[in-house]
């Protein structure tokens, strides 16, 4: 992408209404843009790190044998007075008349759609277990939208769905997607906590969140330190491994973690004052075992190896994309901008023409650019004609891993200088080497 022809509306100052780092970073970069109080559009840069991030939770739903589907954002009141959540929901959903003034909605959640979905079309108990999912947007009109898209009014979720015989196999469905989110947000760069948590309008009693530390975080928590030392579930996890998954599932709920609601003082208490940790948290994920709750009002069932007829055990797995790219910002930033994580970075790198309109300049980082293209990396190319000062602190602030600066003098002797957005280290090397490097 060659910057000249970009869309990515920078802002020199920084915007008064944001009250924490990652909000200041996405309006400063030009990621979003508020367009009412709660509700964003996305701009081509938040685009992109949001896409990525989608494509992450997506290999790893699909890994742990979760099926994608797509679902309306709007629903009809019928299915949800089916359930009784109609009166339950409250101020917080979005009510809505069509022309023939029947009752409709924007979807908080999807829990009953799924269960019409599924009671429609399966019957027997050897179509399970079944896992749905999809990532679409939701809307809940939060009385306290705020930090910009980390709680907003309407924002995207990864909203997976369980249907299993029994209440065994259920938790095994549940520790399936356990152990996915452990995976997914590692892969984001972040260390994400599950802790024990309520339920609230979905239901049941068995139920994670997982919780970012971070300063800033809205949620109080509590739980031993030892969660920094705990192995990351493998590449090669045995999804069906009923044992080794429960496994897992043991080991990372082993030790104290709650969130305030849950909190039990005594046994937070009884860890050790050097391993008690008590925190501040970004809920970036929320997982519920419910049971029956919504197959029992709306029947769906289907029929047992004994030939009767059972209520499907349910569950529901919940990410929130939008407010994980904000969660990965305050996770990874420094005073001159964002440092992205590789994997969910809008560009791989950066070529920053020191000089445009310099015949050699412009020849080298042309070569550079098409070369890094052709192997399949996402590159911005800044070919405009700012101040190299103007280059250098834009490619800091939209944080892309690797910047490839090309100057005249450097140039003139074949040579261009890599520069690590993290760690500020500079290298200086041939065009070729550095081709070779940034695409082996
Ligand atoms: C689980 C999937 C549910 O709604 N039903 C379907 C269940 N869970 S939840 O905890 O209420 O939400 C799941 C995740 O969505 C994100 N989220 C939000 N993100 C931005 N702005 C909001 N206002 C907002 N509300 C929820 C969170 O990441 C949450 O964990």
């Amino acid at each position: 992408m060659r910057l000249s022809r970009y869309f990515m509306p920078i802002l020199k100052e920084n915007p008064k209404e944001a009250e924490i780092v990652s909000h200041r970073l996405m309006l400063r970069t030009g990621m979003i843009r508020q367009q009412s109080q709660g509700i964003y559009s996305w701009l081509p840069l938040g685009k992109r790190v949001l896409d990525k991030v989608n494509a992450i939770i997506r290999e790893e739903q699909n890994r742990a044998g979760a099926i994608e589907l797509s679902m309306p954002t709007l629903q009809s009141a019928e299915l949800w007075q089916e359930s009784g959540r109609y009166e339950d929901y409250g101020k917080e959903m979005l009510r809505i008349k069509d022309r023939q003034d029947r009752p409709m909605l924007y979807g908080p959640t999807n829990e009953e759609m799924i269960t019409d979905i599924f009671r429609s079309s399966v019957k027997s108990y050897k179509s399970l277990p079944l896992n749905l999912y999809h990532i679409q947007l939701k809307f809940r009109d939060e009385i306290r939208p705020r930090f910009g898209t980390m709680r907003s009014r309407e924002f995207l979720m990864k909203d997976a769905y369980s249907f299993d015989l029994t209440q065994a196999d259920a938790i095994h469905s549940y520790n399936k997607m356990f152990v996915a989110y452990l995976r997914t947000f590692d892969r984001l760069g972040l260390r994400a906590i599950p802790m024990r948590a309520d339920t609230g309008p979905i239901g049941g009693n068995h139920s994670h969140e997982f919780i970012i530390l971070a300063d800033t975080g809205e949620s109080e928590v509590f739980c031993h330190k030892s969660f920094v030392d705990f192995d990351i579930p493998s590449v090669d996890t045995e999804f069906d491994d009923v044992a080794g998954l429960q496994k897992i599932f043991d080991k990372w709920t082993s030790v104290y973690a709650a969130t305030s609601e849950m909190h039990d003082e005594a046994a937070f208490g009884a860890i050790g004052e050097n391993d008690r940790l008590s925190a501040r948290g970004i809920e970036v994920g929320h997982i519920f075992y419910f049971g029956t709750k919504y197959s029992e009002p709306m029947g769906a069932k289907v029929q047992g190896p004994d030939g009767k007829e059972h209520l499907v055990h349910m569950g529901s797995y919940g990410i929130g994309p939008t407010r994980l790219v904000p969660a990965i910002i305050e996770a990874s930033h420094d005073d001159n901008g964002i440092i992205w994580p590789a994997s969910v970075a809008p560009f791989d790198a950066v070529v920053i023409n020191m000089k445009a309109g310099d015949e050699a300049c412009d020849k080298a980082c042309e070569t550079l650019y098409a070369a890094l293209q052709a192997a399949g990396k996402d590159v911005l190319y800044d070919d405009t004609d700012d101040r190299a000062g103007t280059k250098f602190a834009t490619a800091d602030l939209i944080g892309v891993p690797v910047q490839i600066i090309a100057g005249p003098r450097s140039v003139a002797s074949g040579e261009i200088e890599l520069k690590d957005r993290q760690t500020g280290a500079r290298e200086t090397m041939t065009i070729e080497a550095a081709i070779n490097k940034l695409t082996a």
